[in-house]
């Protein structure tokens, strides 16, 4: 018999859904860093087995919408309850208070198995956990509750074999060496995403989108040109920084993990361009690959 199934993992930012979905996967799918919203697209993470396969899906925190791009992101955890076999739904030590009744009503109404995960233990005491477990029973008696560590990853592996019992019979939906339903420009539009949401301050960031133009893959090296977009001038200036130490920094750093992650030495060119109002025009969000 084979099973396979879409396991979707939500949550708060920052809970650790990302690091999460890495862990099983064994790959840096999804970037993480210590700020919310950093994932902004939904990715696939597949795990395959001789008679299973598990589709991850790692979704953008729980947010609320206030312009088009986090209205495009709320879809994404929307269309999260929708086509899940299983839902594991992330919530971290301490995190307390119920933001929203109508989101917990639904998870206790959903009908395909939940597990409840209460992620980073390790940061917590055995009386402080046991208060958590005895709060999320309450508020979501529909779920299985497990404490873990993904990034430790402790107790990741029996969350992980349950998965594999509760995946319904199925034939597999990917090839099974595929471990993500996106391109490998993906990958480099988010490595180098990453390093701007860890070395720009303020609103910066957010401001920002990656394009790679082109990615051409030799026996020995592969040529990648990225172009880094953003809403003003005055941004542009603050990307490239002081004689263009700061973007290449951002190129230098880059690069290590594109090569970590390809396998093979990288040639990066990057370069920095104004697109105003990239995040409230629904028509660019398209080009970049968000749902609208
Ligand atoms: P996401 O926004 O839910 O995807 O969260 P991320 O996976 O990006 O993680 C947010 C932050 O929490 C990062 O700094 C992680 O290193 C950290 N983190 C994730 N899991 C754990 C854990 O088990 N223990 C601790 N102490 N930190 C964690
Ligand atoms: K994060
Ligand atoms: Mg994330």
């Amino acid at each position: 018999m084979h099973k396979a199934g879409f396991v979707n993992i939500i949550g708060n930012p920052n809970v650790g859904k990302s690091t999460l979905m890495n862990a099983f996967v064994g790959e840096k799918l999804s970037i993480i860093t210590s700020k919310a919203q950093t994932t902004r697209h939904r990715i696939f993470g597949i795990v395959s087995g001789d008679d299973f396969q598990v589709v991850f899906s790692d979704t953008p925190g729980i947010i609320k919408p206030s312009y088009a791009l986090q209205a495009s992101m709320m879809d994404f955890v929307k269309s999260a309850f929708e086509d899940a076999d299983i839902l594991i739904y992330m919530v971290e030590i301490g995190e307390k208070e119920l933001k929203d009744e109508v989101f917990f009503n639904r998870i206790n109404k959903l009908e395909v198995p939940v597990l409840l995960l209460i992620n980073k233990v390790d940061t917590s005491d055995q009386s402080t956990l046991e208060e958590q477990v005895a709060y999320w029973k309450e508020k979501v008696p529909r779920a299985e509750i497990f404490p873990i560590s993904a990034l430790r990853n402790f107790q990741t592996e029996v969350v992980f074999n349950r998965i594999i019992e509760l995946l319904p019979e199925s034939p597999a939906f990917f090839p099974k060496d595929q471990l993500t339903d996106k391109p490998e420009r993906f990958f480099v539009n988010e490595i180098i995403r990453e390093k701007i949401l860890l070395h720009y301050k303020k609103e910066i960031p957010y401001s920002v989108e990656v394009e790679t133009e082109s990615f051409a893959d030799s026996e020995t090296i592969i040529h990648i040109r990225s172009v880094i977009m953003v809403e003003r001038e005055s941004q542009k200036g603050i990307i490239i920084g002081h004689k263009g130490e700061a973007l290449k920094r951002v190129g230098v750093e880059a690069r290590t993990d594109l090569e970590k992650f390809f396998g093979k030495q990288i040639h990066l060119e990057l370069f920095v361009k104004v697109n105003k109002d990239w995040r409230s025009n629904v028509r660019q969000l398209r080009r970049f690959g968000y749902d609208t």
